[in-house]
């Protein structure tokens, strides 16, 4: 029955973990997958989270099913976060939000909900590069897939008059996806005078804005920083489609917890557009997981578990910061390995989008055993005091060559 189906490639970047698990020496580093590590080269399970579990537990909560749209006092509090208690939609009740699986999910809960009601266009705008799942996401939702100029090789930064240019060239009514902070993978994100003009040229062209918030808190420590253009567009008047994950600000990845919401006109087009979403959902996976919601929840609702919560995001931030600054310095000054590094300490996040070419990153993987996807993106987060400088030695000879 099944001759005909053609084997698959791998995962780009779930393929680099295959490989890292079947190299037996030592000294091996996964800077693949973008999940935080400790000091220790650890995964981290946050302290705000081990006591949320430690509450949820002595409440002895049930394993009832949630409601198709999920936890509302988690979606409640996820839509909070993310649009800040000055939010004029937020205030007047007219965000429509629902529970997603993590940051994928509300994704693609957005992709379908628009290629099924978004009246003006079929076409979504991803920059380029982006996160590799998008382009299958919204394929898979029945939207049609073009690029925005975003990164330029030249400078290792923005192409921010690329980026203008391809805005204002796409037909009116677009849907332009946007990363609002900490780029995968490039690291680089817009300023935020950059984000005003961009907000600009989307009123102009009557773009519909959907913004990807994987991070937040992430980037800067500040979940409230992490969130300007998010709350900029929105003051603006963009009624924008938004995802938002809590895999890697609680490190809850495989708990699956994220949210997706979309700005309506007022509280009637929202409870509209509420009952779609329901019906969008309900074929796809009927309603989503349970604890890792109560988790989120726990934290979000108490003042103590907040604070330590925003502690912990920022710790695991200036972790990946202090691995930027000690790469930098050890590649420049120490090492004085060719070619210019100050990308390094500039980008954004879990990601260093290092400049490293296809072939270095396989000299990498079969001469020193350090894993990183093919196009030189290596996270930040999978580096630390015991072997960084490894690291750095092993990225100079293979600049070297
Ligand atoms: N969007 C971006 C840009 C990401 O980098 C990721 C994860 O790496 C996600 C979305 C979604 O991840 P998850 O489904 O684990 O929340
Ligand atoms: O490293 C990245 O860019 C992500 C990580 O279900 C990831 O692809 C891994 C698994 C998953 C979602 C995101």
């Amino acid at each position: 029955t099944w001759s005909a189906v053609p084997a698959g490639p791998p995962d780009p970047i779930l393929g680099v973990t295959e490989a890292f698990k079947a190299d037996k020496d030592p000294r091996k580093i996964n800077l693949g997958v973008g999940a935080y590590r400790d000091e220790n080269g650890k995964p981290y399970v946050l302290g705000s989270v081990k006591k949320a579990e430690e509450i949820l537990t002595a409440s002895k909560p049930d394993k009832e099913y949630l409601p198709i749209t999920g936890l509302p006092e988690f979606t409640k509090k996820a839509a909070l976060l993310a649009y800040g208690a000055e939010s004029a939609p937020l205030n007047s009740g007219s965000i429509a939000v629902t529970q997603s699986i993590s940051g994928t999910g509300a994704l693609r809960i957005g992709g379908a909900f628009l290629a099924r009601h978004y009246p003006h266009s079929k076409v979504v705008y991803l920059p380029v590069p982006s996160w590799g799942n998008h382009t299958p996401i919204f394929r898979d939702s029945g939207l049609e897939v073009r690029g925005y100029r975003y990164f330029d090789k030249g400078t290792v930064g923005l192409d921010f008059v690329g980026l203008k240019a391809d805005l204002q060239a796409a037909p009116e009514h677009s849907i332009v996806l946007l990363h609002a902070c900490a780029h995968n993978p490039t690291g680089v994100d817009p300023t935020q005078e950059q984000w005003a003009q961009i907000s600009d040229i989307v009123k102009e062209k009557k773009l519909m804005p959907f913004f990807d918030m994987a991070y937040q808190g992430f980037a800067s420590g500040s979940t409230d920083r992490d969130a300007f253009a998010v709350r900029h567009f929105v003051s603006q008047g963009h009624q924008i489609a938004l995802a938002q994950s809590f895999a890697k600000n609680m490190g809850l990845y495989g708990e699956r917890v994220g949210a997706f919401s979309l700005i309506t006109s007022d509280a009637a087009e929202k409870a509209r557009v509420d009952s779609q979403l329901k019906i969008v959902i309900r074929p796809m996976y009927s309603n989503p997981p349970l604890h890792g919601a109560q988790i989120a929840n726990t934290i979000l609702g108490d003042k103590l578990l907040y604070s330590q919560w925003e502690g912990e995001v920022k710790g695991m931030a200036d972790r990946i910061i202090s691995m930027r600054e000690k790469l930098y310095g050890t590649l420049t000054h120490d090492l004085k390995t060719p070619g210019e590094w100050g990308h390094i300490k500039s980008q954004i996040g879990m990601f260093s989008f290092t400049g490293l070419t296809s072939a270095q990153t396989k000299a990498l993987a079969e001469k020193a055993h350090i894993y990183m996807t093919a196009d030189g993106r290596i996270s930040m987060a999978g580096l630390n005091t015991s072997n960084i400088e490894y690291f750095a030695q092993s990225v100079d000879a293979a600049v070297r060559g």
